[in-house]
């Protein structure tokens, strides 16, 4: 499903230009074979371009270049950390905040104070950074996202919703004392971006007071989020992007977020806390200083944070949200015109290829995604990433592979970065990859990492 918010010219033109180049073919190869056939490990000056992520790969404005010049580096007291908190404010409505690196340096400050060793942290579909952290805190996460999130081709509008009777329950089954608090992920990455009705956070929230339990956002992609409600929930069609934000947030006591997506930043992060979280603010405050960096930084230089503080009210321009969600789409309706499968309806940050079903001749035990990944960077120098059975990892009590239902590719778009002319090379590689795909050959790991393997791991051909 694409819908009609595209074609959409770009909202924007261009004041600076970064080069790019692609390298040769046997330029690629010498490339790939020294990163061990990973593309994380390829030097971004050997990638064309670059959809391994849309985090804090963002295009800044000029607006937020200005804002980097009225940086107020004091220690304390910065006046953009006062710009930074009228904007959280003003935006999800939340009087508390405070500033992190990144997304990962919120979840640790946050998480230990909501988690005791044992509890469960029950969720839609929990990001891998996010899950480590509730593990670090010795929690156990748990995604208990609706049954049509690993359908691909259902064309349900609301794919990251919770499934409220089975969140019900699990509270029924493991008691309300034993669950931490309920985490919703929006949009839902690891469930292809798919978005989160307000509809459907209303229940959560209902189930949240009546077992009285704490509700939090895991906000990275928040505008995008409520840009799909906008066009996609009956009734919400005419409000403002606003009105949907502060109402999505005032059903939950505070979020967590990465400010390397919809802040529209290249690094940063923020807690939300609503008036009721007093207390948690306090301690949140006392954990923040030894972690990240006094109060009124945690983590950020002045000119970070007012960058940031713009950036959140830019991502709500709704001619902005268009262009994104739609060149996104635009990409995605390329390739199923070409008949390569993709998560449908199209996510709001990526495209997400079925790399299993596309190259079939492959068991999933030669990781067909990342075999994909590998030969259109060869094809093409288009970098993409595996979100799939390496990702996955290893079952810690067997030792043996996870197969998790879904191996896709990741077409991750940095946010007003690449033109719709980079979109088609991209379409244009899989094109050609289409040709020959049934000659293309599976890999295995020649060196393996404990934890999160996908980042340094090496792979040979099978
Ligand atoms: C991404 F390969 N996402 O999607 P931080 N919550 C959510 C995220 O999407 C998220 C974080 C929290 C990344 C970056 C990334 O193994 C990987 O600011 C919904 O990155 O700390 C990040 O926010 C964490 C890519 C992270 C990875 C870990 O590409």
């Amino acid at each position: 499903m694409v819908e009609a918010y595209w074609p959409q010219a770009e909202p924007y033109r261009i004041k600076v230009v970064e080069p790019i180049q692609l390298l040769s073919r046997e330029g690629r190869e010498k490339a790939l074979e020294r990163a061990g056939l990973n593309p994380f490990l390829l030097k971004s000056d050997e990638v064309y371009i670059d959809l391994l992520t849309d985090s804090g790969t963002g295009a800044m404005s000029d607006n937020q270049w200005a804002g980097m010049m009225s940086g107020d580096e004091s220690y304390a007291g910065s006046r953009n950390y006062y710009n930074l908190a009228r904007a959280v404010e003003d935006i999800f409505g939340y009087p508390f905040f405070l500033p992190t690196h990144q997304g990962r340096g919120a979840e640790n400050v946050l998480f230990p104070l909501l988690i005791e060793p044992g509890n469960y942290v029950p969720g839609n579909m929990h990001f891998d950074t996010t899950r480590a952290h509730i593990e670090l805190a010795g929690g156990i996460g748990v995604n208990l996202v609706g049954e049509e999130a690993y359908d691909l081709s259902s064309e349900h509008p609301f794919k990251g919703d919770m499934d409220i009777p089975a969140l019900i329950d699990f509270i029924e089954k493991k008691g309300p004392n034993s669950i931490a608090f309920i985490l919703m992920t929006v949009t839902c990455n690891s469930g292809g971006g798919q978005p989160v009705s307000l509809g459907n956070m209303k229940r959560v929230q209902e189930v949240a007071r009546k077992y009285d339990l704490p509700l939090f956002i895991d906000a990275a992609r928040f505008a995008e989020n409520a840009f799909f409600i906008k066009k996609r929930e009956p009734g919400q069609e005419d409000r403002p992007i606003r009105t949907i934000i502060r109402e999505f947030f005032q059903l939950a006591d505070g979020f967590t977020l990465s400010a390397k997506k919809d802040g529209l930043v290249n690094i940063g992060g923020l807690i939300g806390l609503a008036r009721s979280q007093e207390e948690l603010l306090q301690k949140a405050r006392e954990r923040l200083v030894p972690l990240e960096g006094f109060i009124t930084y945690g983590g950020m230089a002045g000119r970070d944070m007012e960058a940031l503080a713009r950036g959140l009210y830019e991502v709500l321009e709704e001619d902005y949200l268009a262009h994104r969600v739609g060149q996104v789409a635009r990409l995605g309706q390329k390739l199923l015109d070409i008949g390569v499968p993709i998560q449908q309806p199209i996510g709001g940050h990526a495209v997400f290829v079925d790399g299993k079903t596309w190259l079939k001749h492959l068991p999933q035990e030669q990781f067909p995604s990342q075999a994909l990944c590998i030969e259109l960077y060869l094809e093409s120098g288009v970098r993409a990433v595996e979100v799939g059975t390496i990702l996955a990892g290893r079952d810690p009590q067997t030792g043996e592979n996870i197969m998790p239902p879904l191996d896709l590719l990741r077409l991750t778009v940095p946010r007003r970065t690449y033109t719709d002319n980079h979109m088609d090379y991209v379409a244009a590689a899989f094109g050609k990859i289409g040709e020959k795909r049934e000659k293309i050959r599976g890999v295995k790991m020649t060196y393996e990492p404990q934890i999160l393997r996908h980042f340094t791991a090496s792979f040979t051909r099978v």
